[in-house]
C-alpha cells in the first residue's frame, strides 16, 4: 500500500546517507595482515573480552572464527571478499553505547564458543554454522539505541514498514544490503539452492532476537525437552534450538566475569537512559524505569528481574540438555549474587 511504500523511500533515503561500505584501501591492508591465533584472542572461551581489542582486531578475530570452522574453504569465500564484509559490517554499525559492532562481536563469540567448547556444532551442518555465524554478527546492524516500543511511538518510517519486530526486519534488511553490495557477498559461491537456505537461516535467526519471539519459542522449545528430546535433526527442531542459542547469545553478557558484566550493563543502561531522555524531550512521556536515569539506583534490582526472567531459565534449559554449555548457566548464577547484594545495600 501507499503508505508502506513511502515508508520504505524514507527509510532507503535516509540509510543511502549513512550507508558506506568497506573501502579498498582498508580490504586490501585487512587481506594482507597475520590472523593470529583463536588462544590468543581467547576465542573458545566463555569469558571472552574485547575491551583490549583495537578495532583492527576485532576484525581479525571475525576472521579467525570464520577460518577456525572452516567455512572459507567449505563455501569457496574469496578472502578479499571476506574481508570487506566484514569491514562493512562493522562500518555499518553505529556509535551508539552498547548495540555497536562491539557488541555484535560478542554475541558471534559467543556462538564461535558454544559450536566449539559447548560441543554443539554436532547438532548443525555447515551451511547452518555459516548462517549463524553471520545472523549474530549482523543481527543489530544500523541499532540506533532505541527499541521497537519507541519506534512504534514515533511513528517512525521502519514502524510503519515493520509493524511486528520492526528493528530486526531492518537488522535483516541492512544485512541483505551489505551482501548485496560489490564485492560483498560472502556467498557468492553457493549454489542458489544453498543460497537461498542460508538466506532464510539468517533472516529467521535475526528476527528471533526480538525477545517478543524468544517468549513465544520458549514454551515451544520446553515442551520438546519435557517430552525428552533429544533428536534435534528436524528443520523446525533446528530453527527452534537456533532461535534459543540466537537468545543465548545475545544475551551473554550477563554470564562474563562480574567486572565486565558491570561494566556493560552500565553501557546498557546509558543507552536506555539516553532513549529515557528522548521520551522525555520529544513525546513529553515519563520514561519506563528502565529508561528513567532518575531511578539508576533500581538498576541492581532490574538486573536480578532480568537474570530471574530471562537469562537463567535460558542458560538452565541449555546446559540440563548440553551440559558443555553450563559456564553460561554458571557465569549467571555468580553475577546474580553479585547484582542480588548491591540490590540489598539500597
Ligand atoms: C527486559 C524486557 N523489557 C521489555 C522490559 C524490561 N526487561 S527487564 O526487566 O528484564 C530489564 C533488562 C531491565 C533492565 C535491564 O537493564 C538495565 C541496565 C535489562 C537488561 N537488558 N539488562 C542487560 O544486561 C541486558 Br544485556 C539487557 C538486554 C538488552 C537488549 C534486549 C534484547 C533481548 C534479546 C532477547
Ligand atoms: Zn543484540
Amino acid at each position: 500500500n501507499a503508505c508502506k511504500l513511502m515508508a520504505k523511500q524514507k527509510v532507503a533515503l535516509e540509510c543511502l546517507s549513512y550507508h558506506a561500505t568497506a573501502s579498498n584501501t582498508d580490504t586490501e591492508r585487512l587481506s594482507k595482515v597475520q590472523i593470529p591465533s583463536a588462544e590468543l584472542f581467547n576465542l573458545y572461551s566463555f569469558t571472552f573480552i574485547d575491551f583490549e581489542l583495537s578495532d583492527e582486531d576485532t576484525c581479525k578475530a571475525t576472521i579467525r572464527m570464520f577460518l577456525e570452522c572452516n567455512l572459507v574453504q567449505q563455501f569457496h569465500i574469496p578472502y578479499d571478499v571476506l574481508c570487506r564484509w566484514v569491514l562493512s559490517v562493522k562500518k555499518n554499525y553505529r556509535p551508539v553505547k552498547y548495540h555497536n559492532w562491539r557488541h555484535a562481536l560478542n554475541v558471534t563469540q559467543t556462538m564461535f564458543a558454544m559450536f566449539k567448547t559447548g560441543k554443539m556444532e554436532r547438532f548443525m551442518n555447515d551451511l547452518e554454522i555459516l548462517g549463524l555465524l553471520v545472523a549474530c554478527l549482523c543481527h543489530d546492524l544500523d541499532h540506533r539505541g532505541t527499541n521497537n516500543a519507541f519506534q512504534t511511538k514515533t511513528e517512525s518510517p521502519l514502524a510503519i514498514l515493520y509493524t511486528t519486530s520492526t528493528m530486526e526486519h531492518h537488522h535483516f534488511d541492512q544485512c541483505v544490503m551489505i551482501l548485496n553490495t560489490d564485492s560483498n557477498n560472502i556467498f557468492q559461491a553457493l549454489s542458489p539452492y544453498d543460497y537461498k537456505k542460508v538466506m532464510k537461516l539468517v533472516e529467521t535467526a535475526i528476527l528471533s532476537t526480538d525477545l517478543a519471539m524468544y517468549f513465544k519459542k520458549r514454551n515451544k522449545f520446553l515442551e520438546l525437552i519435557e517430552n525428552g528430546e533429544f533428536d534435534w535433526q528436524s528443520d523446525d527442531k533446528k530453527e527452534l534450538l537456533s532461535g534459543m542459542m540466537m537468545t543465548a547469545c545475545d544475551v551473554s553478557a550477563i554470564a562474563k566475569p562480574w567486572e565486565v558484566q558491570h561494566r556493560v550493563a552500565k553501557l546498557v543502561a546509558d543507552e536506555f537512559f539516553d532513549q529515557g531522555d528522548l521520551e522525555k524531550m520529544q513525546l513529553k512521556e515519563q520514561p519506563i524505569a528502565m529508561m528513567d536515569r532518575e531511578r539508576k539506583d533500581e538498576l541492581p534490582q532490574m538486573q536480578v528481574g532480568f537474570i530471574d526472567v530471562i537469562c537463567l531459565p535460558l542458560y538452565k534449559v541449555l546446559s540440563d540438555t548440553f551440559p558443555w554449555v553450563k559456564p553460561l548457566y554458571q557465569g549467571t548464577l555468580e553475577n546474580r549474587k553479585n547484582w542480588q547484594d548491591l540490590a540489598e545495600k539500597v
